[in-house]
């Protein structure tokens, strides 16, 4: 593959260029790397790349004449190269596009100074890429970085021809973690499972790590992911990621817990609390909550190939552990003050109600994933529950239409816990 680098900087990709893999990679060729430097085009006898913005303001741009002509010098000497520009604005790198780049016979990386560089420039690229939502005070420290991810995947450059294919991202999902001597270190020992020589145990644990790293730190790259049923079996044990979120809702009616647990067991919080309205339904309130631990899911149907209906049996087992252990967490009290003593320490959002410092659902899901798991939140939901007086209390926000009074019970509920925690 040949590279060429569009830039006022080319002694910036020395030592990046020549040190480690890398360096041995393009040692012997298994791609190269040259220089065009867009002032060696700039025509007037000061050699100026930059002029200041029409319009004005502070900062400089980055001439279009200049830039064309390095362009043009580039693509010559890389014919058929794909031509990219990195700026903030563009598709954000991943390492799917580092394979897509990895299999073109060239490519021209174009490298802004400055503020930036004048809109037409954009009209002489194929495609313009980010490596990130921050900014650099160029382009170059960029290309360097789609430069080391497509030469590593150029063929022969891993010494082990498997690693590339077992790297974070390889199959959409994290790392599992490694280990190496000694076996104990600092009081933290290696797993047993990778001691012993079982191959097949050893793979079944990296993969369900794979799962759960994903899972706790990247919800989002699960979300990509076509698993099967295996896998979704195995992130079924796995807890939700962030901070423990509890439920806490005042109930006019027994009937209502069954259907308020539902929701708490389909968004994995760990446990539901209840204010009675009238001490006569305390008790039935309590039974509910008592069935929902007794297995109460219909058992899925033998119609599929036996080996599918034997996970889809272990899945709706884990699923069923899952209702006791929120049943068993759960609890019905006879006063807002007894589910405040009961959830002492909580930060508590409120998902009705008009008063409070009101926060973003996307915001609070933020705040949730960063949250040590140690951390315990509660989603406050009907009149009475929220406590008095705690300046911490936030209101999750929406739009006023979709908050008001068509949305009371558990539908309103659903909508509220769907925008702060579903996947869409
Ligand atoms: C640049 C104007 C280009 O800052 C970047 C960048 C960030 N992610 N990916 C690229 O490029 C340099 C700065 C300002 C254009």
């Amino acid at each position: 593959m040949r590279i060429e680098v569009v830039t006022l900087f080319p002694e910036l990709f020395e030592s990046p260029l020549s040190a480690g893999l890398l360096g041995k990679a393009l040692k012997v060729e298994r791609a190269t790397v040259g220089f065009v430097d867009p002032r060696a085009y700039a025509e007037d006898k000061h050699r100026s790349v930059d002029d200041s913005p029409y319009g004005g303001g502070a900062g400089m741009v980055m001439k279009p004449d200049v830039l064309a002509l390095a362009i043009e010098e580039a693509r010559t000497r890389a014919p058929g190269a794909r031509v990219l520009l990195l700026c903030p604005q563009g598709r954000v790198f991943d390492q799917n596009m580092a394979r897509r780049l990895a299999v073109e016979p060239g490519l021209v990386l174009v490298c802004g100074r400055y503020e930036g560089f004048d809109e037409r420039v954009r009209e002489l690229v194929d495609e313009e890429v980010s490596v990130g939502d921050f900014v650099l005070t160029g382009g170059e420290l960029a290309a360097m970085s789609i430069i080391d991810a497509v030469v590593r995947l150029q063929p022969g450059t891993l010494g082990n021809a498997s690693s590339a294919s077992a790297d974070s991202f390889s199959g959409g999902l994290l790392e599992h973690p490694h280990y190496t001597r000694p076996p104990e270190f600092r009081g933290a020992s290696v797993p047993e499972v990778l001691l012993g020589g079982d191959h097949a145990k050893i793979e079944a644990w990296r993969n369900n790590e794979s799962l759960r790293r994903t899972k706790m730190r990247r919800p989002d790259l699960l979300a990509e992911l076509d698993l099967d049923l295996e896998a979704r079996r195995s992130l079924l044990s796995t807890p939700r990621p962030g901070a423990e979120l509890h439920l806490a809702s005042s109930i006019e009616e027994a009937a209502e817990v069954r259907a308020l647990l539902e929701l708490a067991a389909v968004y994995e919080l760990q446990a539901a609390h209840f204010v009675v309205a009238h001490s006569e339904i305390r008790a039935e309130a309590e039974a509910e909550i008592e069935r929902f631990s007794e297995a109460a899911l219909p058992r899925p149907l033998p119609r599929r190939a036996k080996a599918a209906v034997k996970l889809e049996h272990a899945i709706h087992e884990r699923r069923t552990d899952r209702r006791s252990e929120i049943a068993q967490a759960s609890r019905v009290h006879a006063r807002p003050e007894d589910l405040h003593a009961a959830l002492d320490g909580a930060r508590w959002i409120l998902a009705s109600g008009d008063s409070g410092p009101t926060m973003g659902p996307r915001a609070l899901r933020a705040e949730l994933l960063g949250a040590s798991a140690e951390a315990r939140y509660v989603l406050a939901w009907g009149p009475g529950v929220e406590p008095k007086g705690d300046p911490g209390v936030r209101l999750l926000s929406g739009r006023a239409e979709q908050l008001d009074s068509g949305n009371t019970g558990v539908a309103g509920l659903a909508v509220r816990l769907d925008r702060l925690l579903g996947e869409g």
